[in-house]
């Protein structure tokens, strides 16, 4: 799109001007249509300041989860290569899955402003106010089994919560298998869906949901924000860069077999191991007190009786 090489013009002058003439000369158009498309992008937000005799200064953009922004000089091996954005769209799960079965490469991230039917687990639902959280998702095609695929979970939870640490110094915490957490309110969740046949997988979508600019009144109960959290607004644009950050190379360690590192890792971060838990599954509830998480992401549940249960899937509520 011209708008992104107007964008991209700007970014390559990053400290000083660029006339319209040259503009006009880069991108073989008249000094007319650059006007005009410097009129538009102002419209969208950003701030484009003219100075006589200098030209045109980019001197701040807004905060939308676009793939120039989100793209611009990001380092990654794999993740975000490729970036589809949308203003709003029903599942950006959905999308990506469509994509996927036409061929999109893995790493290509999805991500929208808005979903109108954003989904969680189990068939519920997501919420996603309009430009204050991210909800995006990645395609990967891992040659791995089926049974390998909670690993991905894991890993993409830890890739949140370790960007929200790194980055903020605010305590995050995940609650197996999926929830990031700040003072034991939701912030986060990953949707991991997969196509696959018995011993071969297709592809995963990673859906992830964070909460970063949105107000409590807005979510529903028992989940929080991270503006809400830290006490101000924060760039979204930087959150989501950290998070495929984390992603590429948590991605990179479990590909390289490297997941009993990524587990342990995970189970630093994690503010269930230890305590009783119940876990829900449908309509079957177990307690047990949490002892551990296996290489396949299972959760280890040491029973009254004294044995212990993998559990594959579920809803951990902690009881102590
Ligand atoms: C999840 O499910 O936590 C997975 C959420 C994944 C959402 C992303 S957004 C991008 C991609 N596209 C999609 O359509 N989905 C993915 P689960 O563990 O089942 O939790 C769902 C429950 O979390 C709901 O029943 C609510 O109680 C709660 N919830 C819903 N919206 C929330 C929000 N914005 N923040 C915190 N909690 C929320």
């Amino acid at each position: 799109m011209l708008d992104d090489k107007i964008l991209s013009c700007f970014k390559k002058n990053e400290e000083g001007y660029i006339s319209g003439e040259e503009m006009s000369r880069e991108l073989g158009i008249s000094r007319a249509a650059v006007w005009k498309h410097i009129e538009n992008l102002r419209e969208e937000g950003y701030g484009i300041v003219a100075f006589p005799h200098l030209g045109y200064k980019l001197i701040s953009i807004p905060d939308r989860l676009t793939e120039a922004e989100l793209g611009w000089r990001l380092k990654t091996d794999t993740i975000a290569k490729k970036i589809y954005s949308y203003k709003e769209i029903s599942s950006t799960n959905d999308t990506a899955h469509d994509l996927a079965m036409a061929g999109e490469k893995e790493g290509s991230i999805v991500i929208a402003e808005s979903q109108t039917a954003g989904r969680g687990r189990m068939g519920r639902k997501w919420t996603s106010p309009k430009s204050k959280g991210a909800y995006f998702s990645v395609i990967l095609r891992p040659n791995i089994l089926p049974k390998e695929v909670p690993g991905i979970t894991l890993f993409s939870a830890l890739s949140v919560a370790k960007t929200i640490r790194e980055t903020l110094s605010l305590d995050a915490f995940i609650k197996w298998p999926n929830d990031v957490l700040i003072d034991s309110q939701k912030i986060c969740g990953v949707l991991t869906e997969m196509n696959a046949e018995t011993d071969k997988i297709n592809f995963v979508i990673i859906g992830i949901g964070i909460n970063i600019n949105t107000k409590k009144e807005d979510l529903p109960k028992g989940a929080t924000s991270i503006m809400e959290e830290l006490g101000r607004e924060l760039s979204r644009i930087e959150a989501v860069r950290g998070i495929f950050k984390n992603l590429d190379k948590y991605y990179k360690l479990f590909k390289s077999g490297n997941i009993g590192e990524i587990i342990k890792e995970y189970k630093e971060f994690s503010n269930f191991l230890g305590t009783r838990v119940q876990v829900a599954y449908h309509d079957t509830k177990i307690e047990g007190y949490a002892i551990d998480v296996d290489s396949d992401g299972a959760l280890i549940l040491r029973m009254d009786s004294g044995l212990n249960e993998r559990i594959l899937a579920g809803d951990v509520i902690m009881l102590r």
